[in-house]
């Protein structure tokens, strides 16, 4: 039998450029690395030539994708997109059939997984839902055989999607089985990180370059508005520790920015990790995310990784109250909170305190929330507007009261998506004003830490560019709305969120 020759191929992964200020803004505090297109790059094999763009870091991202497809005149593009992203990635993928009609257009990431019908156009030819790598590497070998996409395992295709497709997420595989990450195809200098610490030596930088790890995937917290235990059926997968340290000694930045959903919620794993990690004397700084009740449970483990390098911590505060804690269903409470704060802080490990605020909140909570913050010692904090994930529950219960015909480019947890109890003017000025307030207890502001002067200039423009974009959050919906009040008079206790 003649088996058919594989052709090489040339293959483009795009991450395109979002628009909304808020994102912008937080862009200059951190860009991290397009570590999804790293995975689907280390995924094909070998004879293929594989390019990243990352349209993130072009002033002109149309020109620069344009001058991309010319140049290199792919076979295949690949692009990845938030959910607020997803308007531009329909956006590259007519261009990309205009300018090089005969190849091939697939999309993935959150978007494509969680509505992958909102991809159901001519311009794409195949939409990859979930983990990429299995699906991806069959695309490339189809293409390469001369193949078509139908009939692969994982993957749809626009035209004729059908209920059954998306009944259910597809299995995530077993995370033994992804490869690394290929890193190699972007430079490393252009990524970044604002760092957090608590015991900041005198000009200690500010700004570090920072590679991202994934040690596991999932989570198994069961948070009705979050996406992540859906797509996990509940659960958390580690890698192999001894291939995650590797990978981590292999990095070209001293600093990790570790993109877990919870990176210590198996305790068990997370001590193999730092054993494997001490084993080969890796001398690193890291980020991590967990939760206030990880820390209660386990604060011998954050010990450890505090040796290892451990700099800072994210915790899901988000709530002044244990009752909107409760009706959250997060599963801790004010004190716990404050315990593991103590707890962290205690240990020289800086937390990023995150908050919520839900378009419901009127003066009086926008208020509880400001006294709360001042009391509370010094971290560094971020405040989200409570947007159930598209695919949960949470979404479909709030459909019928999305105010706006552009909820999924709006969709960056930081535009309220239902009416505002405030006016949308009103409501975006105090955000702002919880965001400038919460900006002074940075652990190096509140402990007098001087920066180093170079960083100045920068740390200002990024400060002033990210509270302007919370005061302007709504210009992005139309006029008539901004100036209205008691649209929604719905009390602010009862939306769920982390
Ligand atoms: C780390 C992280 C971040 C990092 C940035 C990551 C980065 N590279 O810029 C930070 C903290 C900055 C961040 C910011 C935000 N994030 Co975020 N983030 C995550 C987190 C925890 C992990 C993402 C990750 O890196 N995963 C590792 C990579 C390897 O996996 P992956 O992205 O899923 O990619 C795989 C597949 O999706 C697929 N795939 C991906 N792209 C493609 C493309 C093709 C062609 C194919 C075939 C396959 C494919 O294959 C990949 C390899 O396995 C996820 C939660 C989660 N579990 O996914 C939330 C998550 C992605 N973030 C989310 C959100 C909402 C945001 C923010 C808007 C929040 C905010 N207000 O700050 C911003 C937006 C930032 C932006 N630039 O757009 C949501 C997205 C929801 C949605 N429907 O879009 C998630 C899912 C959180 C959640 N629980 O809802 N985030």
């Amino acid at each position: 039998m003649q088996t058919r020759a594989t052709r090489p191929l040339r293959i483009l992964l795009v991450k395109p450029k979002p628009e909304l200020r808020p994102i912008i803004a937080l862009q200059r505090f951190q860009l991290l690395e397009p570590i999804e297109l790293g995975y689907l790059a280390a995924s094909v094999a070998a004879v293929h030539e594989v390019r990243v763009l990352d349209l993130r870091l072009a002033h002109f991202p149309r020109v620069a994708f344009r001058a991309a497809l010319s140049r290199f005149r792919p076979d295949l593009v690949g692009i990845t997109g938030y959910t607020h992203e997803a308007k531009f990635v329909k956006r590259l993928a007519r261009e990309a059939h205009r300018v090089c009609p005969g190849a091939s257009v697939v999309v993935g990431g959150h978007h494509a997984t969680v509505a992958p019908a909102d991809y159901d156009i001519p311009e794409i030819d195949a939409i990859v839902r979930g983990e990429g790598c299995g699906p991806f590497r069959r695309i490339v070998d189809a293409l390469s055989l001369g193949e078509g996409f139908r009939g692969l395992q994982d993957v749809l295709i626009p035209g004729s999607i059908d209920e059954s497709d998306l009944a259910a997420f597809p299995p995530f595989p077993d995370p033994s089985t992804m490869p690394s990450p290929r890193r190699d195809l972007w430079n490393p200098r252009n990524y970044f990180s604002v760092w957090a610490s608590e015991d900041a030596s005198v000009f200690q930088r500010l700004f570090v370059q920072a590679s991202m790890v994934r040690t596991s995937f999932g989570c198994r917290s069961r948070c009705t508005f979050c996406i992540v235990p859906k797509i996990f059926s509940g659960r958390h997968m580690a890698r192999p520790a001894e291939a995650v340290a590797a990978e981590i000694a292999s990095l070209p930045s001293d600093h990790v920015y570790f993109c877990d959903d919870e990176n210590f919620i198996d305790e068990v794993f997370a001590h193999q990790l730092a054993g494997e990690i001490e084993k080969l004397g890796v001398k690193k700084r890291y980020f991590a995310w967990t939760r206030a009740t990880t820390v209660n449970r386990h604060p011998d483990l954050f010990q450890r990784w505090r040796a290892l390098g451990l700099d800072a911590a994210f915790l899901g505060f988000e709530f002044p109250t244990d009752e909107q804690l409760r009706s959250a269903r997060k599963g801790s409470t004010i004190a716990q909170n404050s315990k593991a704060h103590a707890a962290l802080r205690s240990m020289g490990i800086a937390v990023h305190a995150a908050f919520m605020i839900l378009p419901e909140f009127g003066e009086d909570d926008f208020e509880r929330l400001r006294s709360y913050v001042r009391a509370m010692p010094p971290a560094q904090f971020s405040f989200t507007v409570c947007t159930p994930s598209p695919g949960t529950d949470d979404y479909e219960a709030i459909q019928s009261r999305i105010w706006t015909d552009r909820a999924y480019d709006l969709h960056d947890c930081m535009h309220p998506l239902t009416p505002t109890r405030l006016s949308l003017r009103t409501f975006s000025k105090r955000y702002a004003q919880q965001v400038r307030e919460a900006g002074t207890k940075n652990p190096r502001r509140a402990g007098r830490r001087p920066i180093h002067p170079t960083e100045i200039p920068r740390l200002v423009r990024a400060q002033l560019s990210y509270e302007s974009a919370f005061e302007n959050v709504y210009r992005d919906f139309p006029r008539e709305l901004w100036d209205v009040t008691g649209q929604c008079n719905g009390s602010a206790a009862h939306r769920p969120r982390h």
